[in-house]
Order: C-alpha cells, then sequence, then structure tokens
C-alpha cells in the first residue's frame, strides 16, 4: 500500500450533500471525475485493445442483458463464463450477419470489452486499483466495509448498433447476501440523447427488490433463478413510465450506481461512439458471501481484489 494514496484517500472527495444524494436517488453523477490526460488515455488503450485482439480465433461471441429465450445460447458459453479474470472481446448482436462473419471492421464490431480488464491491463489497472480518489470516494460512501472489484468493461456502444441495455439492476447479476453491488461507470465520451445516455428510475432501488438473479445454471449456460420469496418487482417492460431521467454528461464523468437501482440505455442511433468503463464493487465476508451461482467467479489464481488494500 502506497503511503501516499492512503494520505489522499482519507482526504475525502464527496460532499455530505453528494453522498445524501446518492442514497436518496440510487445514482450520483460525478463531473470531471477523471482528468482530460486520464480519459485519453483509456481512450488510447480501448483503441489499441480493439485493433489488436485476434480475430482469427474468436468464436465472435455476441452479448445481450435482454432476457430472450435464447439469451443462454449467446452468454453461456466458455468464453463468457470464463471471462471474469481476462480480457476478452464481445460482439454486437447486429455486426454479426446471417453468415456469421462481421459486417464491418473489427474496432467497429466490439459491444464490450471485458471482465479482468482491471486486473490485467496496466491502464484500466491503475485508474481503478490505484487510484487515491477512487478509494476516497469509496470511503465516504460507507457503503462498503471492505470493497472488493470485480467485472470491469469497456462498453463500446457502437455508431448505429451499439444495442440497447434494457431496464435492470445490477445486484441481480452480482448477487451477494445481503445485495452489495455498487456500480462505477465512467463515461469516456460526451453522452447524449442519440448515442446512449443512461436513464435512472430515481429512488428505485428503495422499492425494488431483488426478487431474482443471474446464475451458472447446473447444466451449464445462464439462466435467472428466483431469490427467497421475494416477488421480483424489478425491471419489466413499462415501469416507472414517466418517471425516467435521462442523464447526458461529459467525458470524465463518474456515475455511482446503487445495485438496486433500475438503470438502463437506449440504442446508440447516433454516428458518434460511445465508449465508458465500468466495474462494480462489492463487499467482502464476512460483511456480505458472493453467491456461489453467480455467473462470474473468483479463481484461485486471480481472486477479487480489495479496494483498500493496494
Ligand atoms: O453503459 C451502458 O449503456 C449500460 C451500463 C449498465 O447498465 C451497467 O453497467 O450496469
Amino acid at each position: 500500500m502506497s503511503p501516499v494514496a492512503v494520505v489522499d484517500s482519507e482526504l475525502g472527495y464527496l460532499t455530505p450533500e453528494q453522498v445524501a444524494k446518492f442514497y436518496k436517488d440510487g445514482y450520483l453523477i460525478l463531473p470531471s471525475f477523471l482528468s482530460p490526460t486520464e480519459v485519453s488515455s483509456l481512450i488510447s488503450r480501448t483503441q489499441y485493445l480493439l485493433d489488436s485482439f485476434d480475430l482469427s480465433s474468436h468464436p465472435l461471441t455476441k452479448f445481450t442483458t435482454g432476457e430472450q429465450e435464447d439469451e443462454s445460447k449467446h452468454v453461456g458459453d466458455d468464453y463468457f463464463l470464463n471471462s471474469g479474470d481476462k480480457v476478452r472481446f464481445f460482439m454486437e448482436e447486429d455486426a454479426v450477419g446471417t453468415d456469421g462473419k462481421l459486417n464491418r471492421p473489427k474496432y467497429r464490431a466490439v459491444n464490450k470489452i471485458g471482465h479482468g480488464l482491471h486486473e490485467l491491463d496496466p491502464v484500466f489497472r491503475e485508474v481503478t486499483l490505484h487510484n487515491p480518489k477512487l478509494k476516497a470516494v469509496a470511503r465516504d460512501l460507507k457503503f462498503h466495509k471492505d470493497p472488493a472489484i470485480l467485472q470491469s468493461m469497456v462498453i463500446c456502444k457502437q455508431p448505429e448498433i451499439g444495442g440497447k441495455v434494457p431496464e435492470h439492476n445490477d445486484s441481480t447479476f452480482l448477487y451477494t447476501d445481503p445485495p452489495t453491488a455498487v456500480g462505477y461507470w465512467f463515461a469516456l465520451e460526451p453522452c447524449t440523447p442519440t448515442n446512449g445516455a443512461l436513464s435512472f428510475l430515481p429512488g428505485s432501488h428503495k422499492t425494488t427488490k431483488i426478487g431474482k438473479r443471474f446464475v451458472r445454471l447446473s447444466g451449464g449456460g445462464t439462466g435467472f433463478e428466483k431469490v427467497g420469496e421475494e416477488e421480483d418487482s424489478g425491471a419489466g417492460a413499462g415501469v416507472g413510465e414517466g418517471k425516467w431521467v435521462m442523464e447526458c454528461c461529459d467525458a470524465g464523468t463518474l456515475v455511482l450506481i446503487h445495485g438496486s437501482v433500475l438503470h438502463k440505455s437506449e440504442r446508440n442511433t447516433s454516428q458518434a461512439t460511445r465508449y465508458a468503463y465500468t466495474f462494480h464493487m462489492i463487499d467482502s465476508e464476512p460483511y456480505a458471501k458472493y453467491d456461489e451461482k453467480n455467473w462470474l467467479q473468483p479463481t484461485k489464481e486471480l481472486p477479487f481484489s480489495k479496494l483498500f488494500a493496494q
């Protein structure tokens, strides 16, 4: 642990008003959290990764967060399930033709890169695990006692085909008992009404029960499973109609996302990319138990890193 980082992170970053807003709305927008230099180094690194990955050995795995019946066919393969400690590339659905081939250059075809960037890639690692400002935010928020980091990704939201992300909450996908997921989402480019800015249903974290979770199925693949006796009061078409707030923002903005708050983003219909970097924090044992059925599992080689121990 670096002594400088400890001193800086203990200075604090969030005001009491910002902390209160996070707990009231279930999310918080922090403009200019990343400096322009940090943003351009993350964009350059993303472009390097997109240019240099090997398409010839790629299974052309598509990614969707929808709940269509065929979802497990898309995501329930080894390429997805074993990506927690790797840097892998998932394609936009509309970038793969009926012949199974990409219909555009690979750097314009990738929906997201995941899910071990924060551990394995030096540039993403630095901004995630060795960032005094981030430690200060986590300390100020007091959401976690001993936060661990997992499931990092760059979401590319490609021009014209960047798929919509239906309304969901993150604790469904990264279940702990009790639920403790928080998303840290960084805009690397301006987010606008036409390129797929995030939208939120403010306050929904207080009324939404985590009634289902996304699990590895015993017979292989993935699916949704009911949690306890709770009715799932969460995502569904038409939920919260008229009450959603779209949060357009500039590059460098950090958005904190409570694991129970409903959020979504629309398809990118513009000519511009909408790169974002995101990862999640959960609390560690004994404060929360990470579910062994979760799609993403820590490995012996790469357990979840604890933020305050870095
Ligand atoms: O970046 C997006 O469009 C969606 C992100 C999201 O929903 C998430 O990280 O949970």
